[in-house]
């Protein structure tokens, strides 16, 4: 049988075990999601150790990364490598030098959250598992920005827009792209592969059953909200249209080698934010793509050397999907 005739079965049997079973749980998780909001779940959690926490992040940040005179304390950092809130967050740590341990997620079981009642994703957890947690990306963010001297961006109305537009809009488009088929949504499963600490088992599962429900929900869920947004039209080349989004982020941010970020000589939340979105999908054929046929790949590497880019080992990078 030809190579496209295996993929092929293999995405039928794919579409036909995972869509049924994945139907049942995918239900089940959005209860789950929805049983406890961020905002309430990060008012339950031990204030003073939390203030604790804060206060050392904000130690760290001043310190630009040389924590001598720091304290060391655990920060974990619970993500799923695609997720784009989560690269929001490690984005924001990474520029201010703050030091965090990444844990990646299992999305199928999600085993290593067991302990969180708060279901999604990112959560940071500190001093370790009787430590307290701040979770959502945008409430992490706000509150970390109080402290290392974002707070006036916070309330900058350009800055918010881009912000709004990251997390209403790009998250979707990225989304979008990276589910367009069934095999698609499988292989945007690959990156998995490369964690060793996550059983082969659980990655397989999250594959037959994990990537028919993102090409479906992509398909009618993440498509409809951009169309009724007016951000898409039936027929559109999502690719294209996600591209024009990018370009469109430079050119009204005036990005040039002039004024290399939205926020100047240096980049703010708005830039942050977006460069966080996009490393979800870095190691990702969507990304090569957008290198090569937006105007965003200066700005891109600008924002990789000021937040050090230390995360995406060779290993994940050996996974970039043709
Ligand atoms: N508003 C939240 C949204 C977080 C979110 O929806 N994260 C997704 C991952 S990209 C999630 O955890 N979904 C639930 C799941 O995986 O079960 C934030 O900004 O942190």
């Amino acid at each position: 049988m030809s190579r496209a005739g295996r993929l092929g079965k293999l995405a039928l049997g794919s579409a036909v075990v995972g869509g049924g079973l994945g139907g049942i749980m995918y239900r089940q998780r959005l209860s789950q999601n929805r049983a406890v909001s961020g905002a309430d779940f990060n008012a339950a959690q031990d204030k003073e150790k939390l203030q604790v926490a804060l206060s050392w992040m904000q130690q760290c940040a001043r310190a630009s990364g040389s924590s001598s005179a720091v304290k060391p304390e655990k920060l974990e950092l619970f993500r799923y490598t695609t997720c784009p809130y989560c690269g929001k967050v490690k984005a924001f740590l990474d520029y201010y030098r703050i030091p965090h341990e990444l844990i990646e997620v299992e999305p199928m079981f999600k085993s290593q959250i067991k302990e969180s009642a708060y279901k999604k994703l990112p959560q940071m957890r500190f001093g370790g598992d009787t430590g307290p947690y701040l979770v959502d990306s945008e409430l992490i963010v706000d509150a970390l920005a109080e402290r290392v001297g974002a707070e006036t961006e916070l309330r900058d109305p350009d800055v918010q827009k881009w912000r709004l537009w990251c997390t209403e809009s790009l998250v979707r488009h990225v989304t979008l792209n990276i589910n367009t088929t069934l095999l698609e949504a499988w292989r945007g499963y690959a990156y998995i592969d490369a964690h060793d600490t996550i059983p082969l088992v659980n990655k397989l599962f999250l594959k037959v059953v994990g990537a028919p429900v993102m090409y479906l929900v992509a398909k009618y869920k993440t498509r409809p909200t951009l169309v009724k947004a007016g951000e898409l039209s039936e027929g559109d080349d999502i690719r294209r249209v996600f591209h024009q989004q990018l370009d469109h982020y430079v050119s009204e941010a005036g990005i040039s080698d002039k004024k290399p970020f939205h926020g100047g000589s240096r980049p703010d939340l708005a830039d942050l934010d977006i460069y966080g979105v996009l490393q979800c999908v870095r190691w990702h054929k969507v990304y090569d793509d957008l290198l090569l046929n937006t105007s965003i790949a200066p700005w891109l590497a600008r924002m990789d050397s000021e937040t050090g880019k230390t995360e995406y080992s060779p290993n994940v990078a050996a996974l970039s999907i043709q």
